[in-house]
């Protein structure tokens, strides 16, 4: 019994001192964790929640303990976050490839590296988040979720009319699925794989599932964005702009069990009118259609280059059209909540959409020169598809 006693002092002793080592640490050094290449700027940020001061630091070689680097802090940036004060430690100067930590003050960073190849994998690393985001089949939970979306607020047909936009990506890590986010992410994907397929894999299908499809994974992500915004935008002039509200916010639940709206299953989609919209007391403050109608436009348009996909090359075109038509805002919509996306410009959206648009034209144009009956065939299709 004494053995035990004393067993549990000891542990009692060892937590405490545990705690008060956590507690009294008042100052963090704070590096990109991937790392830094030799010839890239590289910067540290010092940060301390008591109004204390530094005026230099030192790299320390992670395996020998030898100071390899010394320098002087730059000036004191003040309060940010939950700190005090704050310093940038620029070591862009020492350009030795190595493990090594940063000693500042009493704090010291996390071990990191200087190298050439820090950023390898980084990009086709970063497609594991959009694929555990998708709705409809997710090949992270290998499940499907929100699979009943939706019924139809504010549109051209009765509201409540079911419509099938199952598909695209959850956003900001709850299950609300906007267009304006999954549009503009579309296009990225569209372009990083444009102008970096290098830095992609091919380890995924196109459901998300491992395999090999001899397409990059980040078209893969990207066709599955286009997908689900041909159902956002289905007819040449309904945009649809959202899938849920801020419901979704009050409470935990399994992504196939969302039954928070009233209809099973469904969630409410919400029609883009060009005008405020919002169910409850908070209204948005849309002026037009021209933000999402560009963003679905831009998207499109470099879709149907990078894919020969003329539905995707009409519905740029129609996407185009309705923001010329309804120049202004057409922003995410409220319900219970004052917070909603509040996107105050358009002319962004309509300028890269342009841009977009006069790459596919001057596309299509190299394309059908070289083969006009297969342009014609594919228009045919399209329209078929309409
Ligand atoms: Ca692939
Ligand atoms: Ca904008």
């Amino acid at each position: 019994m004494h053995k035990y006693r004393l067993a549990f002092i000891v542990l009692l002793l060892h937590l405490t001192g545990f705690t008060v080592t956590a507690q009294t640490q008042s100052s963090w050094v704070r590096i990109n964790l991937l790392g830094y290449k030799p010839g890239s700027p590289k910067v540290a940020v010092w940060c301390s929640k008591e109004n204390i001061t530094i005026t230099g630091f030192s790299i320390i070689d992670a395996a020998s303990g030898k100071t390899v680097f010394a320098g002087k802090t730059g000036k004191a940036y003040g309060g940010y976050g939950p700190f005090t004060q704050t310093r940038r430690l620029n070591f862009t100067a020492f350009t030795n490839p190595g493990r090594y930590i940063i000693k500042a003050g009493e704090a010291t960073s996390p071990e990191f590296t200087i190298g050439a190849d820090v950023y390898k994998g980084a990009a086709n690393f970063c497609l594991r988040y959009m694929r555990q985001q998708r709705s409809g089949f997710n090949p992270f939970l290998k499940d499907s979720c929100h699979t009943h979306d939706g019924y139809t607020l504010y549109g051209p047909m009765p509201d409540s009319t079911h419509i099938d936009v199952s598909g695209g990506w959850h956003d900001a890590s709850d299950y609300l699925q906007y267009v304006t986010t999954s549009a503009n992410a579309t296009w990225h994907l569209l372009a990083a794989g444009r102008d970096f397929p290098g830095a992609f894999g091919d380890e995924h299908l196109a459901n998300g599932l491992p395999g090999k499809n001899n397409q990059l994974d980040v078209l893969d992500e990207a066709r599955w964005g286009l997908n689900w915004l041909l159902k956002m935008h289905p007819r040449s002039n309904w945009l649809f702009n959202q899938i849920a509200d801020d419901r979704d916010h009050h409470g935990m639940r399994l992504p196939k069990e969302d039954s928070f709206y009233g209809r099973g299953f469904e969630r409410p989609v919400y029609f883009c009118t060009a005008q405020p919209q919002g169910f409850g007391k908070y209204k948005n403050r849309s002026t037009g259609l021209a933000s999402t109608a560009g963003k679905f436009a831009s998207a499109f348009a470099l879709g149907a280059v990078l894919f020969q996909d003329t539905l995707l090359q009409n519905r740029a075109l129609s996407a185009w059209a309705l923001g010329v038509e309804n120049p202004g805002v057409c922003q995410t919509a409220p319900g219970r909540s004052p917070y909603f996306y509040e996107e105050d410009n358009w002319t962004d959206d309509m300028e890269l959409a342009g841009a977009s648009l006069a790459a596919m034209n001057a596309a299509k144009k190299k394309i059908c020169n070289g083969s006009p009956g297969l342009c014609k065939k594919r228009d045919n299709n399209a329209l078929a598809g309409r």
